[in-house]
């Protein structure tokens, strides 16, 4: 289905089934495989990218970022790495789930070629850009196809681990450069884990290459005196499961299923942890965007609590993802329109002046961005925007996209797509906290791309 003809046609439809929907958290492309990362008072999801697609493949040849401050409005970054950064490779298709890591001010973003295995990148930021320091692959595993789904971890003292692999799950320590590894260690540097049931769970059918419930997507990470990994277990379709151990590297024991099968879910699941300002966040894919399938999937979350006794919950998928908020937007200072709680229509692009922009308008099409707090009231709301056509206008509304009405900006042509100018409107009655609405009106076709927004 046409994800774009589906939204206009059905907007007023599921205008109300959406007004809580948070999940999926991403809706201007297919994303999968969160890798969940706090940097800062930041949280960055680094996330695959399904191109859409009708093959029955998967298409990904990038690797995206957004980020958030408050856990119900996500900023777009945009491609944030590619195949192409990894010039030693020739894979054209194969961008599969990657994972980033802070040290020492530098990021370290391990990314599986599927093919030709794990190669890793580093920036000086989060938001890249990202390069090849090493110019080749970095782990040299028992069978370069199985080398998927990197996931790193560096423990109280230092040291650091990269785990991988389907069917196998295998480990190396990283040298304190992050780009090297330890080669006085198992096989020139890797370790293949002894796959038994008390480590990662009986299987039930018997397979030929898979000994254990373990299929792929590892996740490790430490809480208290405990180190967890989640992984994606049992099969297609998948299901997240988890073992813990008392050091990063085992002895590991199966503690059971975390998230099972759901409508919505993919075939595949990926799982990623992370607390934030207080709370612990488990995120992972579904296929619940329109449109959606196994090979076109959606990055969602879920707020949970570790039981007393630091065992994980059975997590449940829903639609409304996270309902409570840790902060408040501040409307008042330049906010990107691609920060967005739910969004219906539109993509988002990117140029050399604005960065990356929100496109893809039509008329229907809205922008939700929840918990904006006007405080003692605004007057005027700013937007900067570019259009190449007879533009229209973005109806200001709290509360729903039929919400109140409390101002209109007009955007006319302004001479181009990406010929970008500041517009205006007067804005009555927009005080204290309200989701916010971002409503575009106007003709058929594309009205314009919308870059930033500002209440004064
Ligand atoms: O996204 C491609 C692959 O599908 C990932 O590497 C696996 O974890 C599964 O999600």
């Amino acid at each position: 289905m046409n994800f774009k003809k589906f939204s206009f046609l059905s907007l007023s439809l599921l205008g109300a089934f959406n007004l809580f929907a948070q999940n999926p958290i991403f809706q201007t492309m297919f994303t999968a495989d969160p890798a969940p990362m706090v940097y800062n008072d930041t949280l960055f999801v680094y996330t695959t990218h399904d191109e859409q697609t009708t093959s029955n493949f998967f298409t990904m040849h990038d690797w995206q970022l957004f980020s958030t401050v408050d856990m119900v409005n996500w900023t777009a970054h945009g491609t944030v790495a590619s195949l192409g950064d990894f010039k030693w490779s020739e894979v054209k298709n194969g961008a599969w789930a990657p994972q980033c890591i802070e040290r020492n001010g530098k990021f370290y973003f391990y990314c599986p070629i599927h093919g030709d295995g794990v190669g890793v990148l580093v920036a000086d930021s989060p938001y890249g850009p990202f390069k090849d320091p090493i110019g080749r692959r970095l782990v040299e595993g028992p069978r370069v196809w199985d080398d998927i789904d990197p996931t790193v971890f560096i423990d109280d003292d230092g040291q650091a681990y990269l785990y991988w692999g389907n069917p196998g799950l295998h480990y190396a320590k990283l040298n304190e450069d992050m780009i090297s590894i330890d080669t006085s260690i198992g096989n020139i540097g890797v370790v293949s884990l002894d796959m038994t049931p008390e480590a990662f769970g009986k299987r039930e059918v018997e397979h030929e290459r898979y000994k254990t419930n373990y299929e792929e997507a590892p996740w490790l990470y430490k809480r208290g005196d405990l180190y967890y990994m989640l992984f994606a277990a049992i099969g297609i379709p998948e299901y997240i499961a988890y073992s813990t151990a008392p050091t990063a590297t085992g002895p590991w024991t199966y503690r059971g299923v975390i998230m099972g099968r759901h409508p919505d879910l993919a075939f595949t699941n990926h799982p990623g942890v992370v607390d934030y300002k207080g709370n612990s966040y488990f995120f992972y894919h579904n296929q619940g965007l329109p449109g959606g399938g196994g090979f076109n999937r959606s990055v969602c979350v879920e707020q949970f609590n570790y039981n007393a006794d630091g065992s994980i919950p059975e997590i449940i998928p829903t639609k409304e993802g996270i309902v409570n908020g840790v902060a408040k937007l501040n409307p008042f200072i330049r906010v990107e329109a691609e920060t967005i709680a739910w969004s219906e229509g539109v993509k988002i692009g990117r140029d050399s002046e604005a960065g990356i922009y929100v496109t893809n308008i039509s008329n229907g099409d809205y922008i939700k961005v929840r918990d904006v707090d006007f405080g003692k009231g605004a007057k005027r709301f700013q937007a900067s925007v570019a259009s190449a056509t007879q533009g229209g206008q973005i109806e200001i509304r709290l509360g729903g996209v039929n919400g109140t009405l409390v101002g209109v900006c007009n955007v006319g042509n302004t001479g181009g797509a990406q010929k970008w100018d500041v517009k205006s409107a007067k804005i009555k009655k927009a005080k204290g906290v309200h989701d916010l609405y971002f409503v575009f009106k106007g003709a058929e076709g594309e009205l314009f791309n919308f870059d930033w927004w500002k209440f004064l």
